[in-house]
């Protein structure tokens, strides 16, 4: 991989024109990002767009050199290429394409994806990570951070709870630069540093339990803790390491009491993680907590708003970090509004099934259902997934599947059965083991649902 660095190196240095394709989510707007300030301070014009993968096959270049990232392995984004030009992927999803595939051609092809080397693209390194090394390349190692953004956006720590691999590497540049602080083993509710803890802990929904959904009970655990108080309510990041010990007893007995017996061994890992802080941000602001800062970056993704999150992760800390609230305020408000139409009749809305319940979010935009879906798993049976339906504009469906993490850390990988099971019904989809999604066409509804739920047959525990 290094070679195809130093290569790509001298591809961007020897190109005047340039056109940049990335993903519309955290990841590939981190990627965008770390490209453009390189291509920036080497003095390039260039242009950069955020599209979705549909776009991009049989795409028509009209660049001297198109930059992909975050996507363009899975593409058929080179069918139109002319001679001379050059084409440059930074991609952690499976590729279409090998290694030998450039030998032929009178464009340039190179092509950077993990997988051609050996490393697993969904826990080692992702998209953003990608374009870091090649920041690094061209000595701009100040960029770490934005690749550990990226790789929290793109849950690449969930199977251990911590970085592994390339990601490892690139944490530690961002620690050796003084712009992370890793905190092991920290409480991971999410929130730690904007919301009061009894509003965050409330949110808690991988076990259905007293505190879920019910500030009353947050705000008498916490006081009975002697952590918080009635006019003086704090947030998770202004509690001591003592008082993290006493709430981590309280929730890990609390959990212990509802779950059953073989997702005991789990119950640390619901409650417990690393957390990141950036130590260049405001010390108040969302932006200083990395999963909160990517939770602002998938809200401008969700919304169109890319190049607002961009700017942000180049440096504009003022207009575009203003217009940056603005677009998180929007969406949240819009979360809150679909959440409370399916819950405001959880009873009729949710319809369970054996092994799966599912809701019609008809007249949710399909951008925001999987976000909705999520959080609706705190008001239904958490020992299930939960599905949420809504329309496209193209006359499909639009599926979105959340679950307890308990379920995933119990080996069920949702993604792979989404995939398998959309497929089945003429559609597609894929994901992460714990939140995924399909589009399929909208009359196989029921029979997504018949499935899916054979497919679960004596997989869960009930
Ligand atoms: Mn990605």
């Amino acid at each position: 991989m290094s070679e195809q660095y130093r290569e790509a190196r001298s591809i961007i240095e020897s190109s005047d024109d340039i056109k940049v394709y990335s993903h519309i989510d955290c990841d590939g707007i981190c990627s965008g990002a770390i490209l453009s300030t390189i291509l920036d301070r080497q003095n390039k014009d260039h242009e950069i767009e955020f599209v979705n993968l549909d776009v991009l096959d049989d795409l028509e270049l009209t660049h001297e050199l198109t930059i992909f990232s975050d996507l363009g392995s899975g593409q058929r984004i080179d069918t139109k290429a002319k001679e001379g030009q050059k084409i440059l992927i930074l991609d952690h999803h499976p590729p279409l394409r090998d290694l030998d595939y450039r030998n032929d051609k009178n464009y340039t092809y190179l092509e950077i994806n993990p997988i051609h080397h050996g490393i697993d693209g969904s826990y080692y390194v992702c998209g953003g990570g990608l374009c870091y090394f090649l920041a690094k390349e061209f000595g701009y190692d100040d960029l770490s951070w934005i690749g550990v953004l990226s790789a929290i956006g793109d849950m690449q720590n969930t199977r251990t709870g911590h970085f592994e691999g390339l990601n490892e590497i690139i944490q530690q540049d961002a620690i050796d630069g003084g712009y992370l602080k890793l905190t092991k083993n920290d409480i991971n509710i999410y929130g730690r540093n904007t919301r009061p803890l009894f509003m965050a802990l409330s949110y808690f929904s991988d076990v259905k339990l007293p505190i879920t959904n019910n500030t009353n009970e947050t705000m008498a655990v916490l006081e009975e803790l002697g952590i918080d108080e009635k006019h003086n309510r704090k947030t998770l990041n202004q509690l001591t390491m003592e008082e993290k010990g006493r709430l981590y007893q309280y929730l890990f007995g609390m959990i212990s009491k509802v779950v059953p017996g073989r997702y005991v061994q789990y119950i640390s890992r619901l409650i417990i993680g690393d957390s990141y802080t950036f130590l260049k941000e405001d010390p108040s602001s969302f932006l200083r907590d990395a999963s909160e800062f990517s939770t602002a970056m998938n809200a401008c993704g969700r919304n169109h708003e890319e190049k607002i999150a961009m700017e942000v992760l180049k440096g504009d800390r003022f207009v575009e970090l203003d217009r940056l609230e603005g677009v998180s305020r929007d969406h949240r408000r819009n979360l809150a509004q679909a959440i409370e139409r399916v819950t405001a009749d959880a009873e009729s809305s949710i319809v369970e099934l054996e092994n799966l319940q599912y809701f019609d979010g008809t007249g949710i935009k399909p951008e925001i259902v999987g976000t909705v879906t999520g959080m609706i798993l705190g008001h239904c049976n958490w020992k299930k997934p939960i599905i949420g339906f809504t329309q496209t504009d193209n006359e499909g469906i639009k599926v979105s599947l959340r679950c307890s993490r308990l379920l995933s850390y119990d080996g069920i990988h949702f993604g792979n059965i989404i995939r398998k099971v959309s497929s089945d019904v003429g559609g597609s989809g894929g994901g992460h083991s714990m939140a995924c999604g399909a589009y399929i066409p909208i009359d196989k509804k029921e029979e997504f649902l018949s499935r899916f739920n054979n497919e679960l047959n004596g997989k869960l525990t009930n």
